[in-house]
């Protein structure tokens, strides 16, 4: 099944404005992609409170998955031909090689942990970023891959949901200029994020993680005091600048039921709303 399959048979490549591609990265990773374009096709489109549908303006189409290895290449060829990249993963990592080939572009980060260690290795990162018969890097994973963003550029960051980091993650945050939400300190968040996002490229990377393990249990590291639907579409809709690429990470589908899918796709379609408000068509 495709993301959003009706959409996705109706129109070509050349005709859509959203490319949706899988990065089944990870011991998890098929099962989520295939779990997350099963609930595309379940969740109701059109929004009660805006009175319209959110796919008003825009055209999806599902072009299937890709390897972690080709994902750099796959993202500029997306861009180059002006359409926009939305990533259903698969490990956080797929973040690093998906935003490296964006230029000029802000990156908001939705996540309970910082990612910004120097190095990291435990057992649920080697689940995450589980590559068949590739040796497991300590340097380049799911918990270090936004250090190693700042290794080439230094990109204006800001960390939305934020409850678990380490001390010297912070130090780097300091240095680097990271701006930084925790749930419990988002009074003014509104504002901030029309400042940051101004005539802005903006990409947004959603780890399920951020969301409170009550209304998303289906994610690896589940951190108390998370944040919850109303306040991510808030945010969502405070965005001013033009959104240039997507991608939802770090989903571990449960055997028993399905609510961290449907948030994470009513989660994308609060985005794809976003992104057909300034779209146009195709
Ligand atoms: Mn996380």
């Amino acid at each position: 099944m495709k993301f959003t399959d009706d959409l996705s048979r109706i129109f070509t490549e050349e005709e859509s404005k959203i490319l949706v591609l899988g990065v089944p990265l990870g011991k998890h990773g098929r099962e989520s992609v295939k779990r997350l374009r099963k609930i595309s096709n379940y969740v109701e489109p059109f929004d009660i409170e805006k009175q319209k549908n959110l796919f008003y303006n825009i055209r999806i189409k599902d072009i299937g998955d890709v390897k972690l290895k080709n994902l750099s290449k796959k993202i500029k060829q997306i861009i180059s031909n002006k359409k926009i990249p939305l990533i259903l993963g698969g490990g956080h990592l797929l973040s690093l090689y998906s935003f490296q080939s964006f230029q000029n572009t802000k990156l908001i980060v939705f996540d309970a942990h910082a990612d910004l260690k120097q190095e990291f290795d435990d057992e649920k990162i080697r689940n995450l970023d589980y590559i068949k018969g590739k040796k497991f890097n300590k340097k380049i994973n799911d918990a270090t891959w936004l250090r190693r963003v700042f290794d080439n550029k230094t990109p204006e960051v800001m960390i939305i949901g934020l409850r678990s980091c380490e001390e010297n993650e912070f130090e780097f945050m300091k240095k680097n200029k990271i701006k930084y939400f925790t749930p419990n300190k988002m009074k003014n968040i509104k504002k901030e994020i029309e400042k940051f996002t101004k005539n802005s490229k903006i990409y947004i990377s959603l780890d399920l993680d951020v969301f409170d393990p009550g209304i998303a249990p289906g994610v690896d590291q589940a951190e108390p005091n998370g944040i919850n639907f109303k306040q991510f579409s808030e945010i969502i809709n405070s965005i001013k600048g033009k959104i240039v690429g997507v991608d939802v990470n770090c989903l571990k589908p449960l055997k028993d039921n399905e609510i961290t899918e449907f948030l994470a796709i009513r989660s994308l379609f609060e985005i794809i709303g976003k992104i057909s408000e300034h779209a146009g068509v195709a």
